[in-house]
């Protein structure tokens, strides 16, 4: 097949993703669901803070096709009012995980969390993925624990603290926001590789609205494939997110749904294979769709 001007080839994504000895197959799009155990969370804050409420939600967000979930306890909501504990943290995760773990053996169970004491409490009890948002820039140990534990680990890209990672405070890029976004996940990587992380155990993401404007943040969506090229993995993370709101005009971001389909269906032909979201039925729906035109694409 002659490539048209300008288009770029699609990559085919690593086979799989290593997490305490098991692996996940990417031979399909694998979906995440997001549960957030706070009172602040931008999009469903408060909605599921009691352990019930969050474990019964995980349990709905599996039954309608996530392949895992991404539990959380502290949002990154620029107007969260102060940074979460790591206790507090910690009694809001764990109970939570607990009982998933339990009723779900086999499932994919991230947490979402920037501290490393509450990775190791999270994999003492049973968590298969540590989901860093400050790509193993907040906290030394963080490498370490995942390296120990053999975890999955997520290296998103952020840029200064978690009060202010997803607000624009940092979102100036002088060399082009994906040139220096791919150039700090490599330093992400050179972390996670120092501690001993396998390859083969991580994956990354763009982090999609930290620190990223609305332009910065199609600029690397558009560049995913760049992204892939590094040969790990892709994730990424869209759901009900700010941009989508400025592009598509809906103001309350648990309406979003639509917006977020469509930048997931072009994550998904650029390389993402790993969607973390709020909504799994729609975007489980969507992505059977796309993946076979994707995967024609990629045959030819
Ligand atoms: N986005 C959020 C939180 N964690 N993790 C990854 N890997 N990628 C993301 O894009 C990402 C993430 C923010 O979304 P949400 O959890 O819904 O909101 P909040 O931080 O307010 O809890």
């Amino acid at each position: 097949m002659i490539p048209e001007p300008g288009a770029r080839p699609i990559l085919a994504s690593p086979a799989g993703w290593r997490a305490r000895g098991r692996v996940l197959a990417l031979d399909r799009p694998i979906i995440f669901g997001i549960v957030n155990v706070t009172p602040d969370s931008f999009s469903d804050g408060g909605r599921f803070f009691s352990p019930d409420a969050a474990v019964e939600h995980g349990a709905r967000l599996l039954e309608e096709g996530a392949d895992g979930l991404d539990i959380g306890g502290e949002s990154t909501r620029p107007q969260s009012p102060t940074p979460v504990d790591v206790d507090e943290e910690r009694r809001r995760v764990l109970p939570v995980l607990a009982v998933l773990r339990a009723r779900f053996p086999e499932t994919y169970l991230s947490v979402d969390t920037v501290k490393s004491e509450v990775a190791a409490a999270a994999l003492g009890e049973g968590a298969d993925i540590i989901n860093d948002v400050s790509g193993l820039r907040l906290d030394a140990r963080m490498a370490d624990v995942c390296a120990r534990m053999e975890a999955g680990v997520v290296l998103m890209h952020s840029r200064g603290t978690v009060t202010d990672m997803a607000s624009f405070a940092h979102a100036t890029y002088g060399r082009g926001v994906v040139d220096e976004m791919m150039g700090e996940l490599a330093s992400s990587v050179d972390a996670a590789r120092a501690a001993g992380v396998s390859d083969s155990a991580i994956v990354l993401d763009p982090g999609i609205g930290f620190a990223k404007c609305t332009a910065d943040s199609l600029a690397v969506l558009a560049s995913i494939d760049r992204i892939a090229a590094l040969g790990f993995p892709v994730m990424v993370g869209v759901s009900r997110k700010r941009f989508i709101g400025e592009l598509s005009g809906v103001a309350v971001p648990a309406e979003r749904l639509e917006g977020g389909i469509g930048a997931n269906v072009m994550a998904l032909a650029a390389g993402a294979r790993i969607f973390r979201v709020h909504d799994v039925g729609p975007t489980r729906r969507a992505l059977a769709v796309a993946w076979p035109i994707v995967q024609l694409r990629i045959a030819t």
